[in-house]
């Protein structure tokens, strides 16, 4: 999934794709460069950011989405607001990415559904201003797991057909780096919700956030500054398409896009050794294998 921020803001990009034409210009980029879903957001959720209205929201993903459509790019809309996500899917949209999982706006799991379109459920403890007081876990792979559980339950209620629901640990919201990587280490009892036998989707968005720039610090501590941590984003996309991720969402394609390539050869080949291995097994002591 590639993003395409219409923002002048961002952390990562901001400023970058500001303006309908550029918007539209660098989401058919990032399909020719391998993307599968071009990811259109309007608003900063970067720690600290203000919200904006969803007029101006909706003033800056609309023609983006729309010219995106039309020239037949798979889009997904980044927003908390129902209102905004309904506008977007007029216009083109193909997937709902709500980083509050249905939180911000109580409205949005009831449009989902009725839409009946892809939701990428996100771990979220508050709005930008407040999250990082909020990155506070015991156990952060079981409380989110429990928590993003929890968002499961209430948008099926409102009719959200649990097989189009993606999930997401909701890397650098409210989680401290260390948070970041116990989740990514974790990911299969992400996606199983901790205890599911059929495990959910699941999509990381690592791409250029904070704690890729911390690890990668210079000797006096200074953050590697964004757009140098995507060799590291790339190095992410490939362990978590190796644990079996279903979605990275990232800043730059190409590395990202052999990544997933890369992964999924890796993981051919390590199901076809342990069907061998299954196999010898099963020649071996028949009626015993299982
Ligand atoms: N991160 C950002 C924005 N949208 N959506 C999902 N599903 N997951 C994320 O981790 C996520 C997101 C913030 O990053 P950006 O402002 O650099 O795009």
């Amino acid at each position: 999934m590639g993003v395409v921020n219409v923002t002048p803001d961002s952390f990562s990009d901001g400023g970058e794709w500001f303006g309908a034409e550029a918007g539209i210009r660098h989401g058919l980029e990032l399909l020719a460069q391998g993307g599968d879903i071009v990811d259109v957001g309007g608003e900063s959720t970067r720690p600290g950011a203000q919200r904006i209205t969803a007029d101006e929201e909706l003033r800056r993903v609309g023609p983006v989405i729309r010219g995106l459509a039309a020239a037949g790019v798979p889009v997904s809309v980044d927003t908390m607001r129902a209102e905004v996500a309904e506008r977007a899917l007029e216009a083109g949209a193909w997937l709902v990415n709500d980083v509050s999982g249905g939180l911000a706006d109580p409205q949005m799991p009831r449009l989902v559904a009725a839409a009946r379109v892809p939701y990428v459920v996100m771990h979220w403890r508050g709005h930008s201003h407040s999250m990082d007081s909020r990155a506070v876990y015991q156990d952060v792979v079981a409380e989110v797991s429990e928590e993003l559980c929890r968002r499961v339950e209430v948008v099926t209620q409102a009719g959200v057909d649990p097989a189009r629901i993606v999930l997401d640990p909701g890397l650098g919201f409210a989680k401290r780096p260390e948070h970041n990587w116990a989740l990514l280490t974790h990911l299969h009892e992400v996606s199983s919700l901790g205890g599911r036998t059929h495990p959910m989707p699941v999509l990381i968005g690592a791409s250029r956030k904070r704690f890729l720039g911390r690890l990668l610090a210079a000797p006096d501590g200074t953050p590697r500054p964004f757009a140098g941590s995507d060799d590291a984003t790339v190095s992410v996309t490939a362990l978590a398409a190796a644990a079996g991720a279903w979605c990275a969402r990232v800043h730059r394609v190409p590395g990202n896009a052999d990544a997933v390539r890369v992964a999924e050869a890796w993981r051919r080949a390590t199901d076809a050794r342990a069907g061998e291995a299954g196999a010898r097994g099963a020649g071996a002591a028949p009626g015993e294998a299982g």
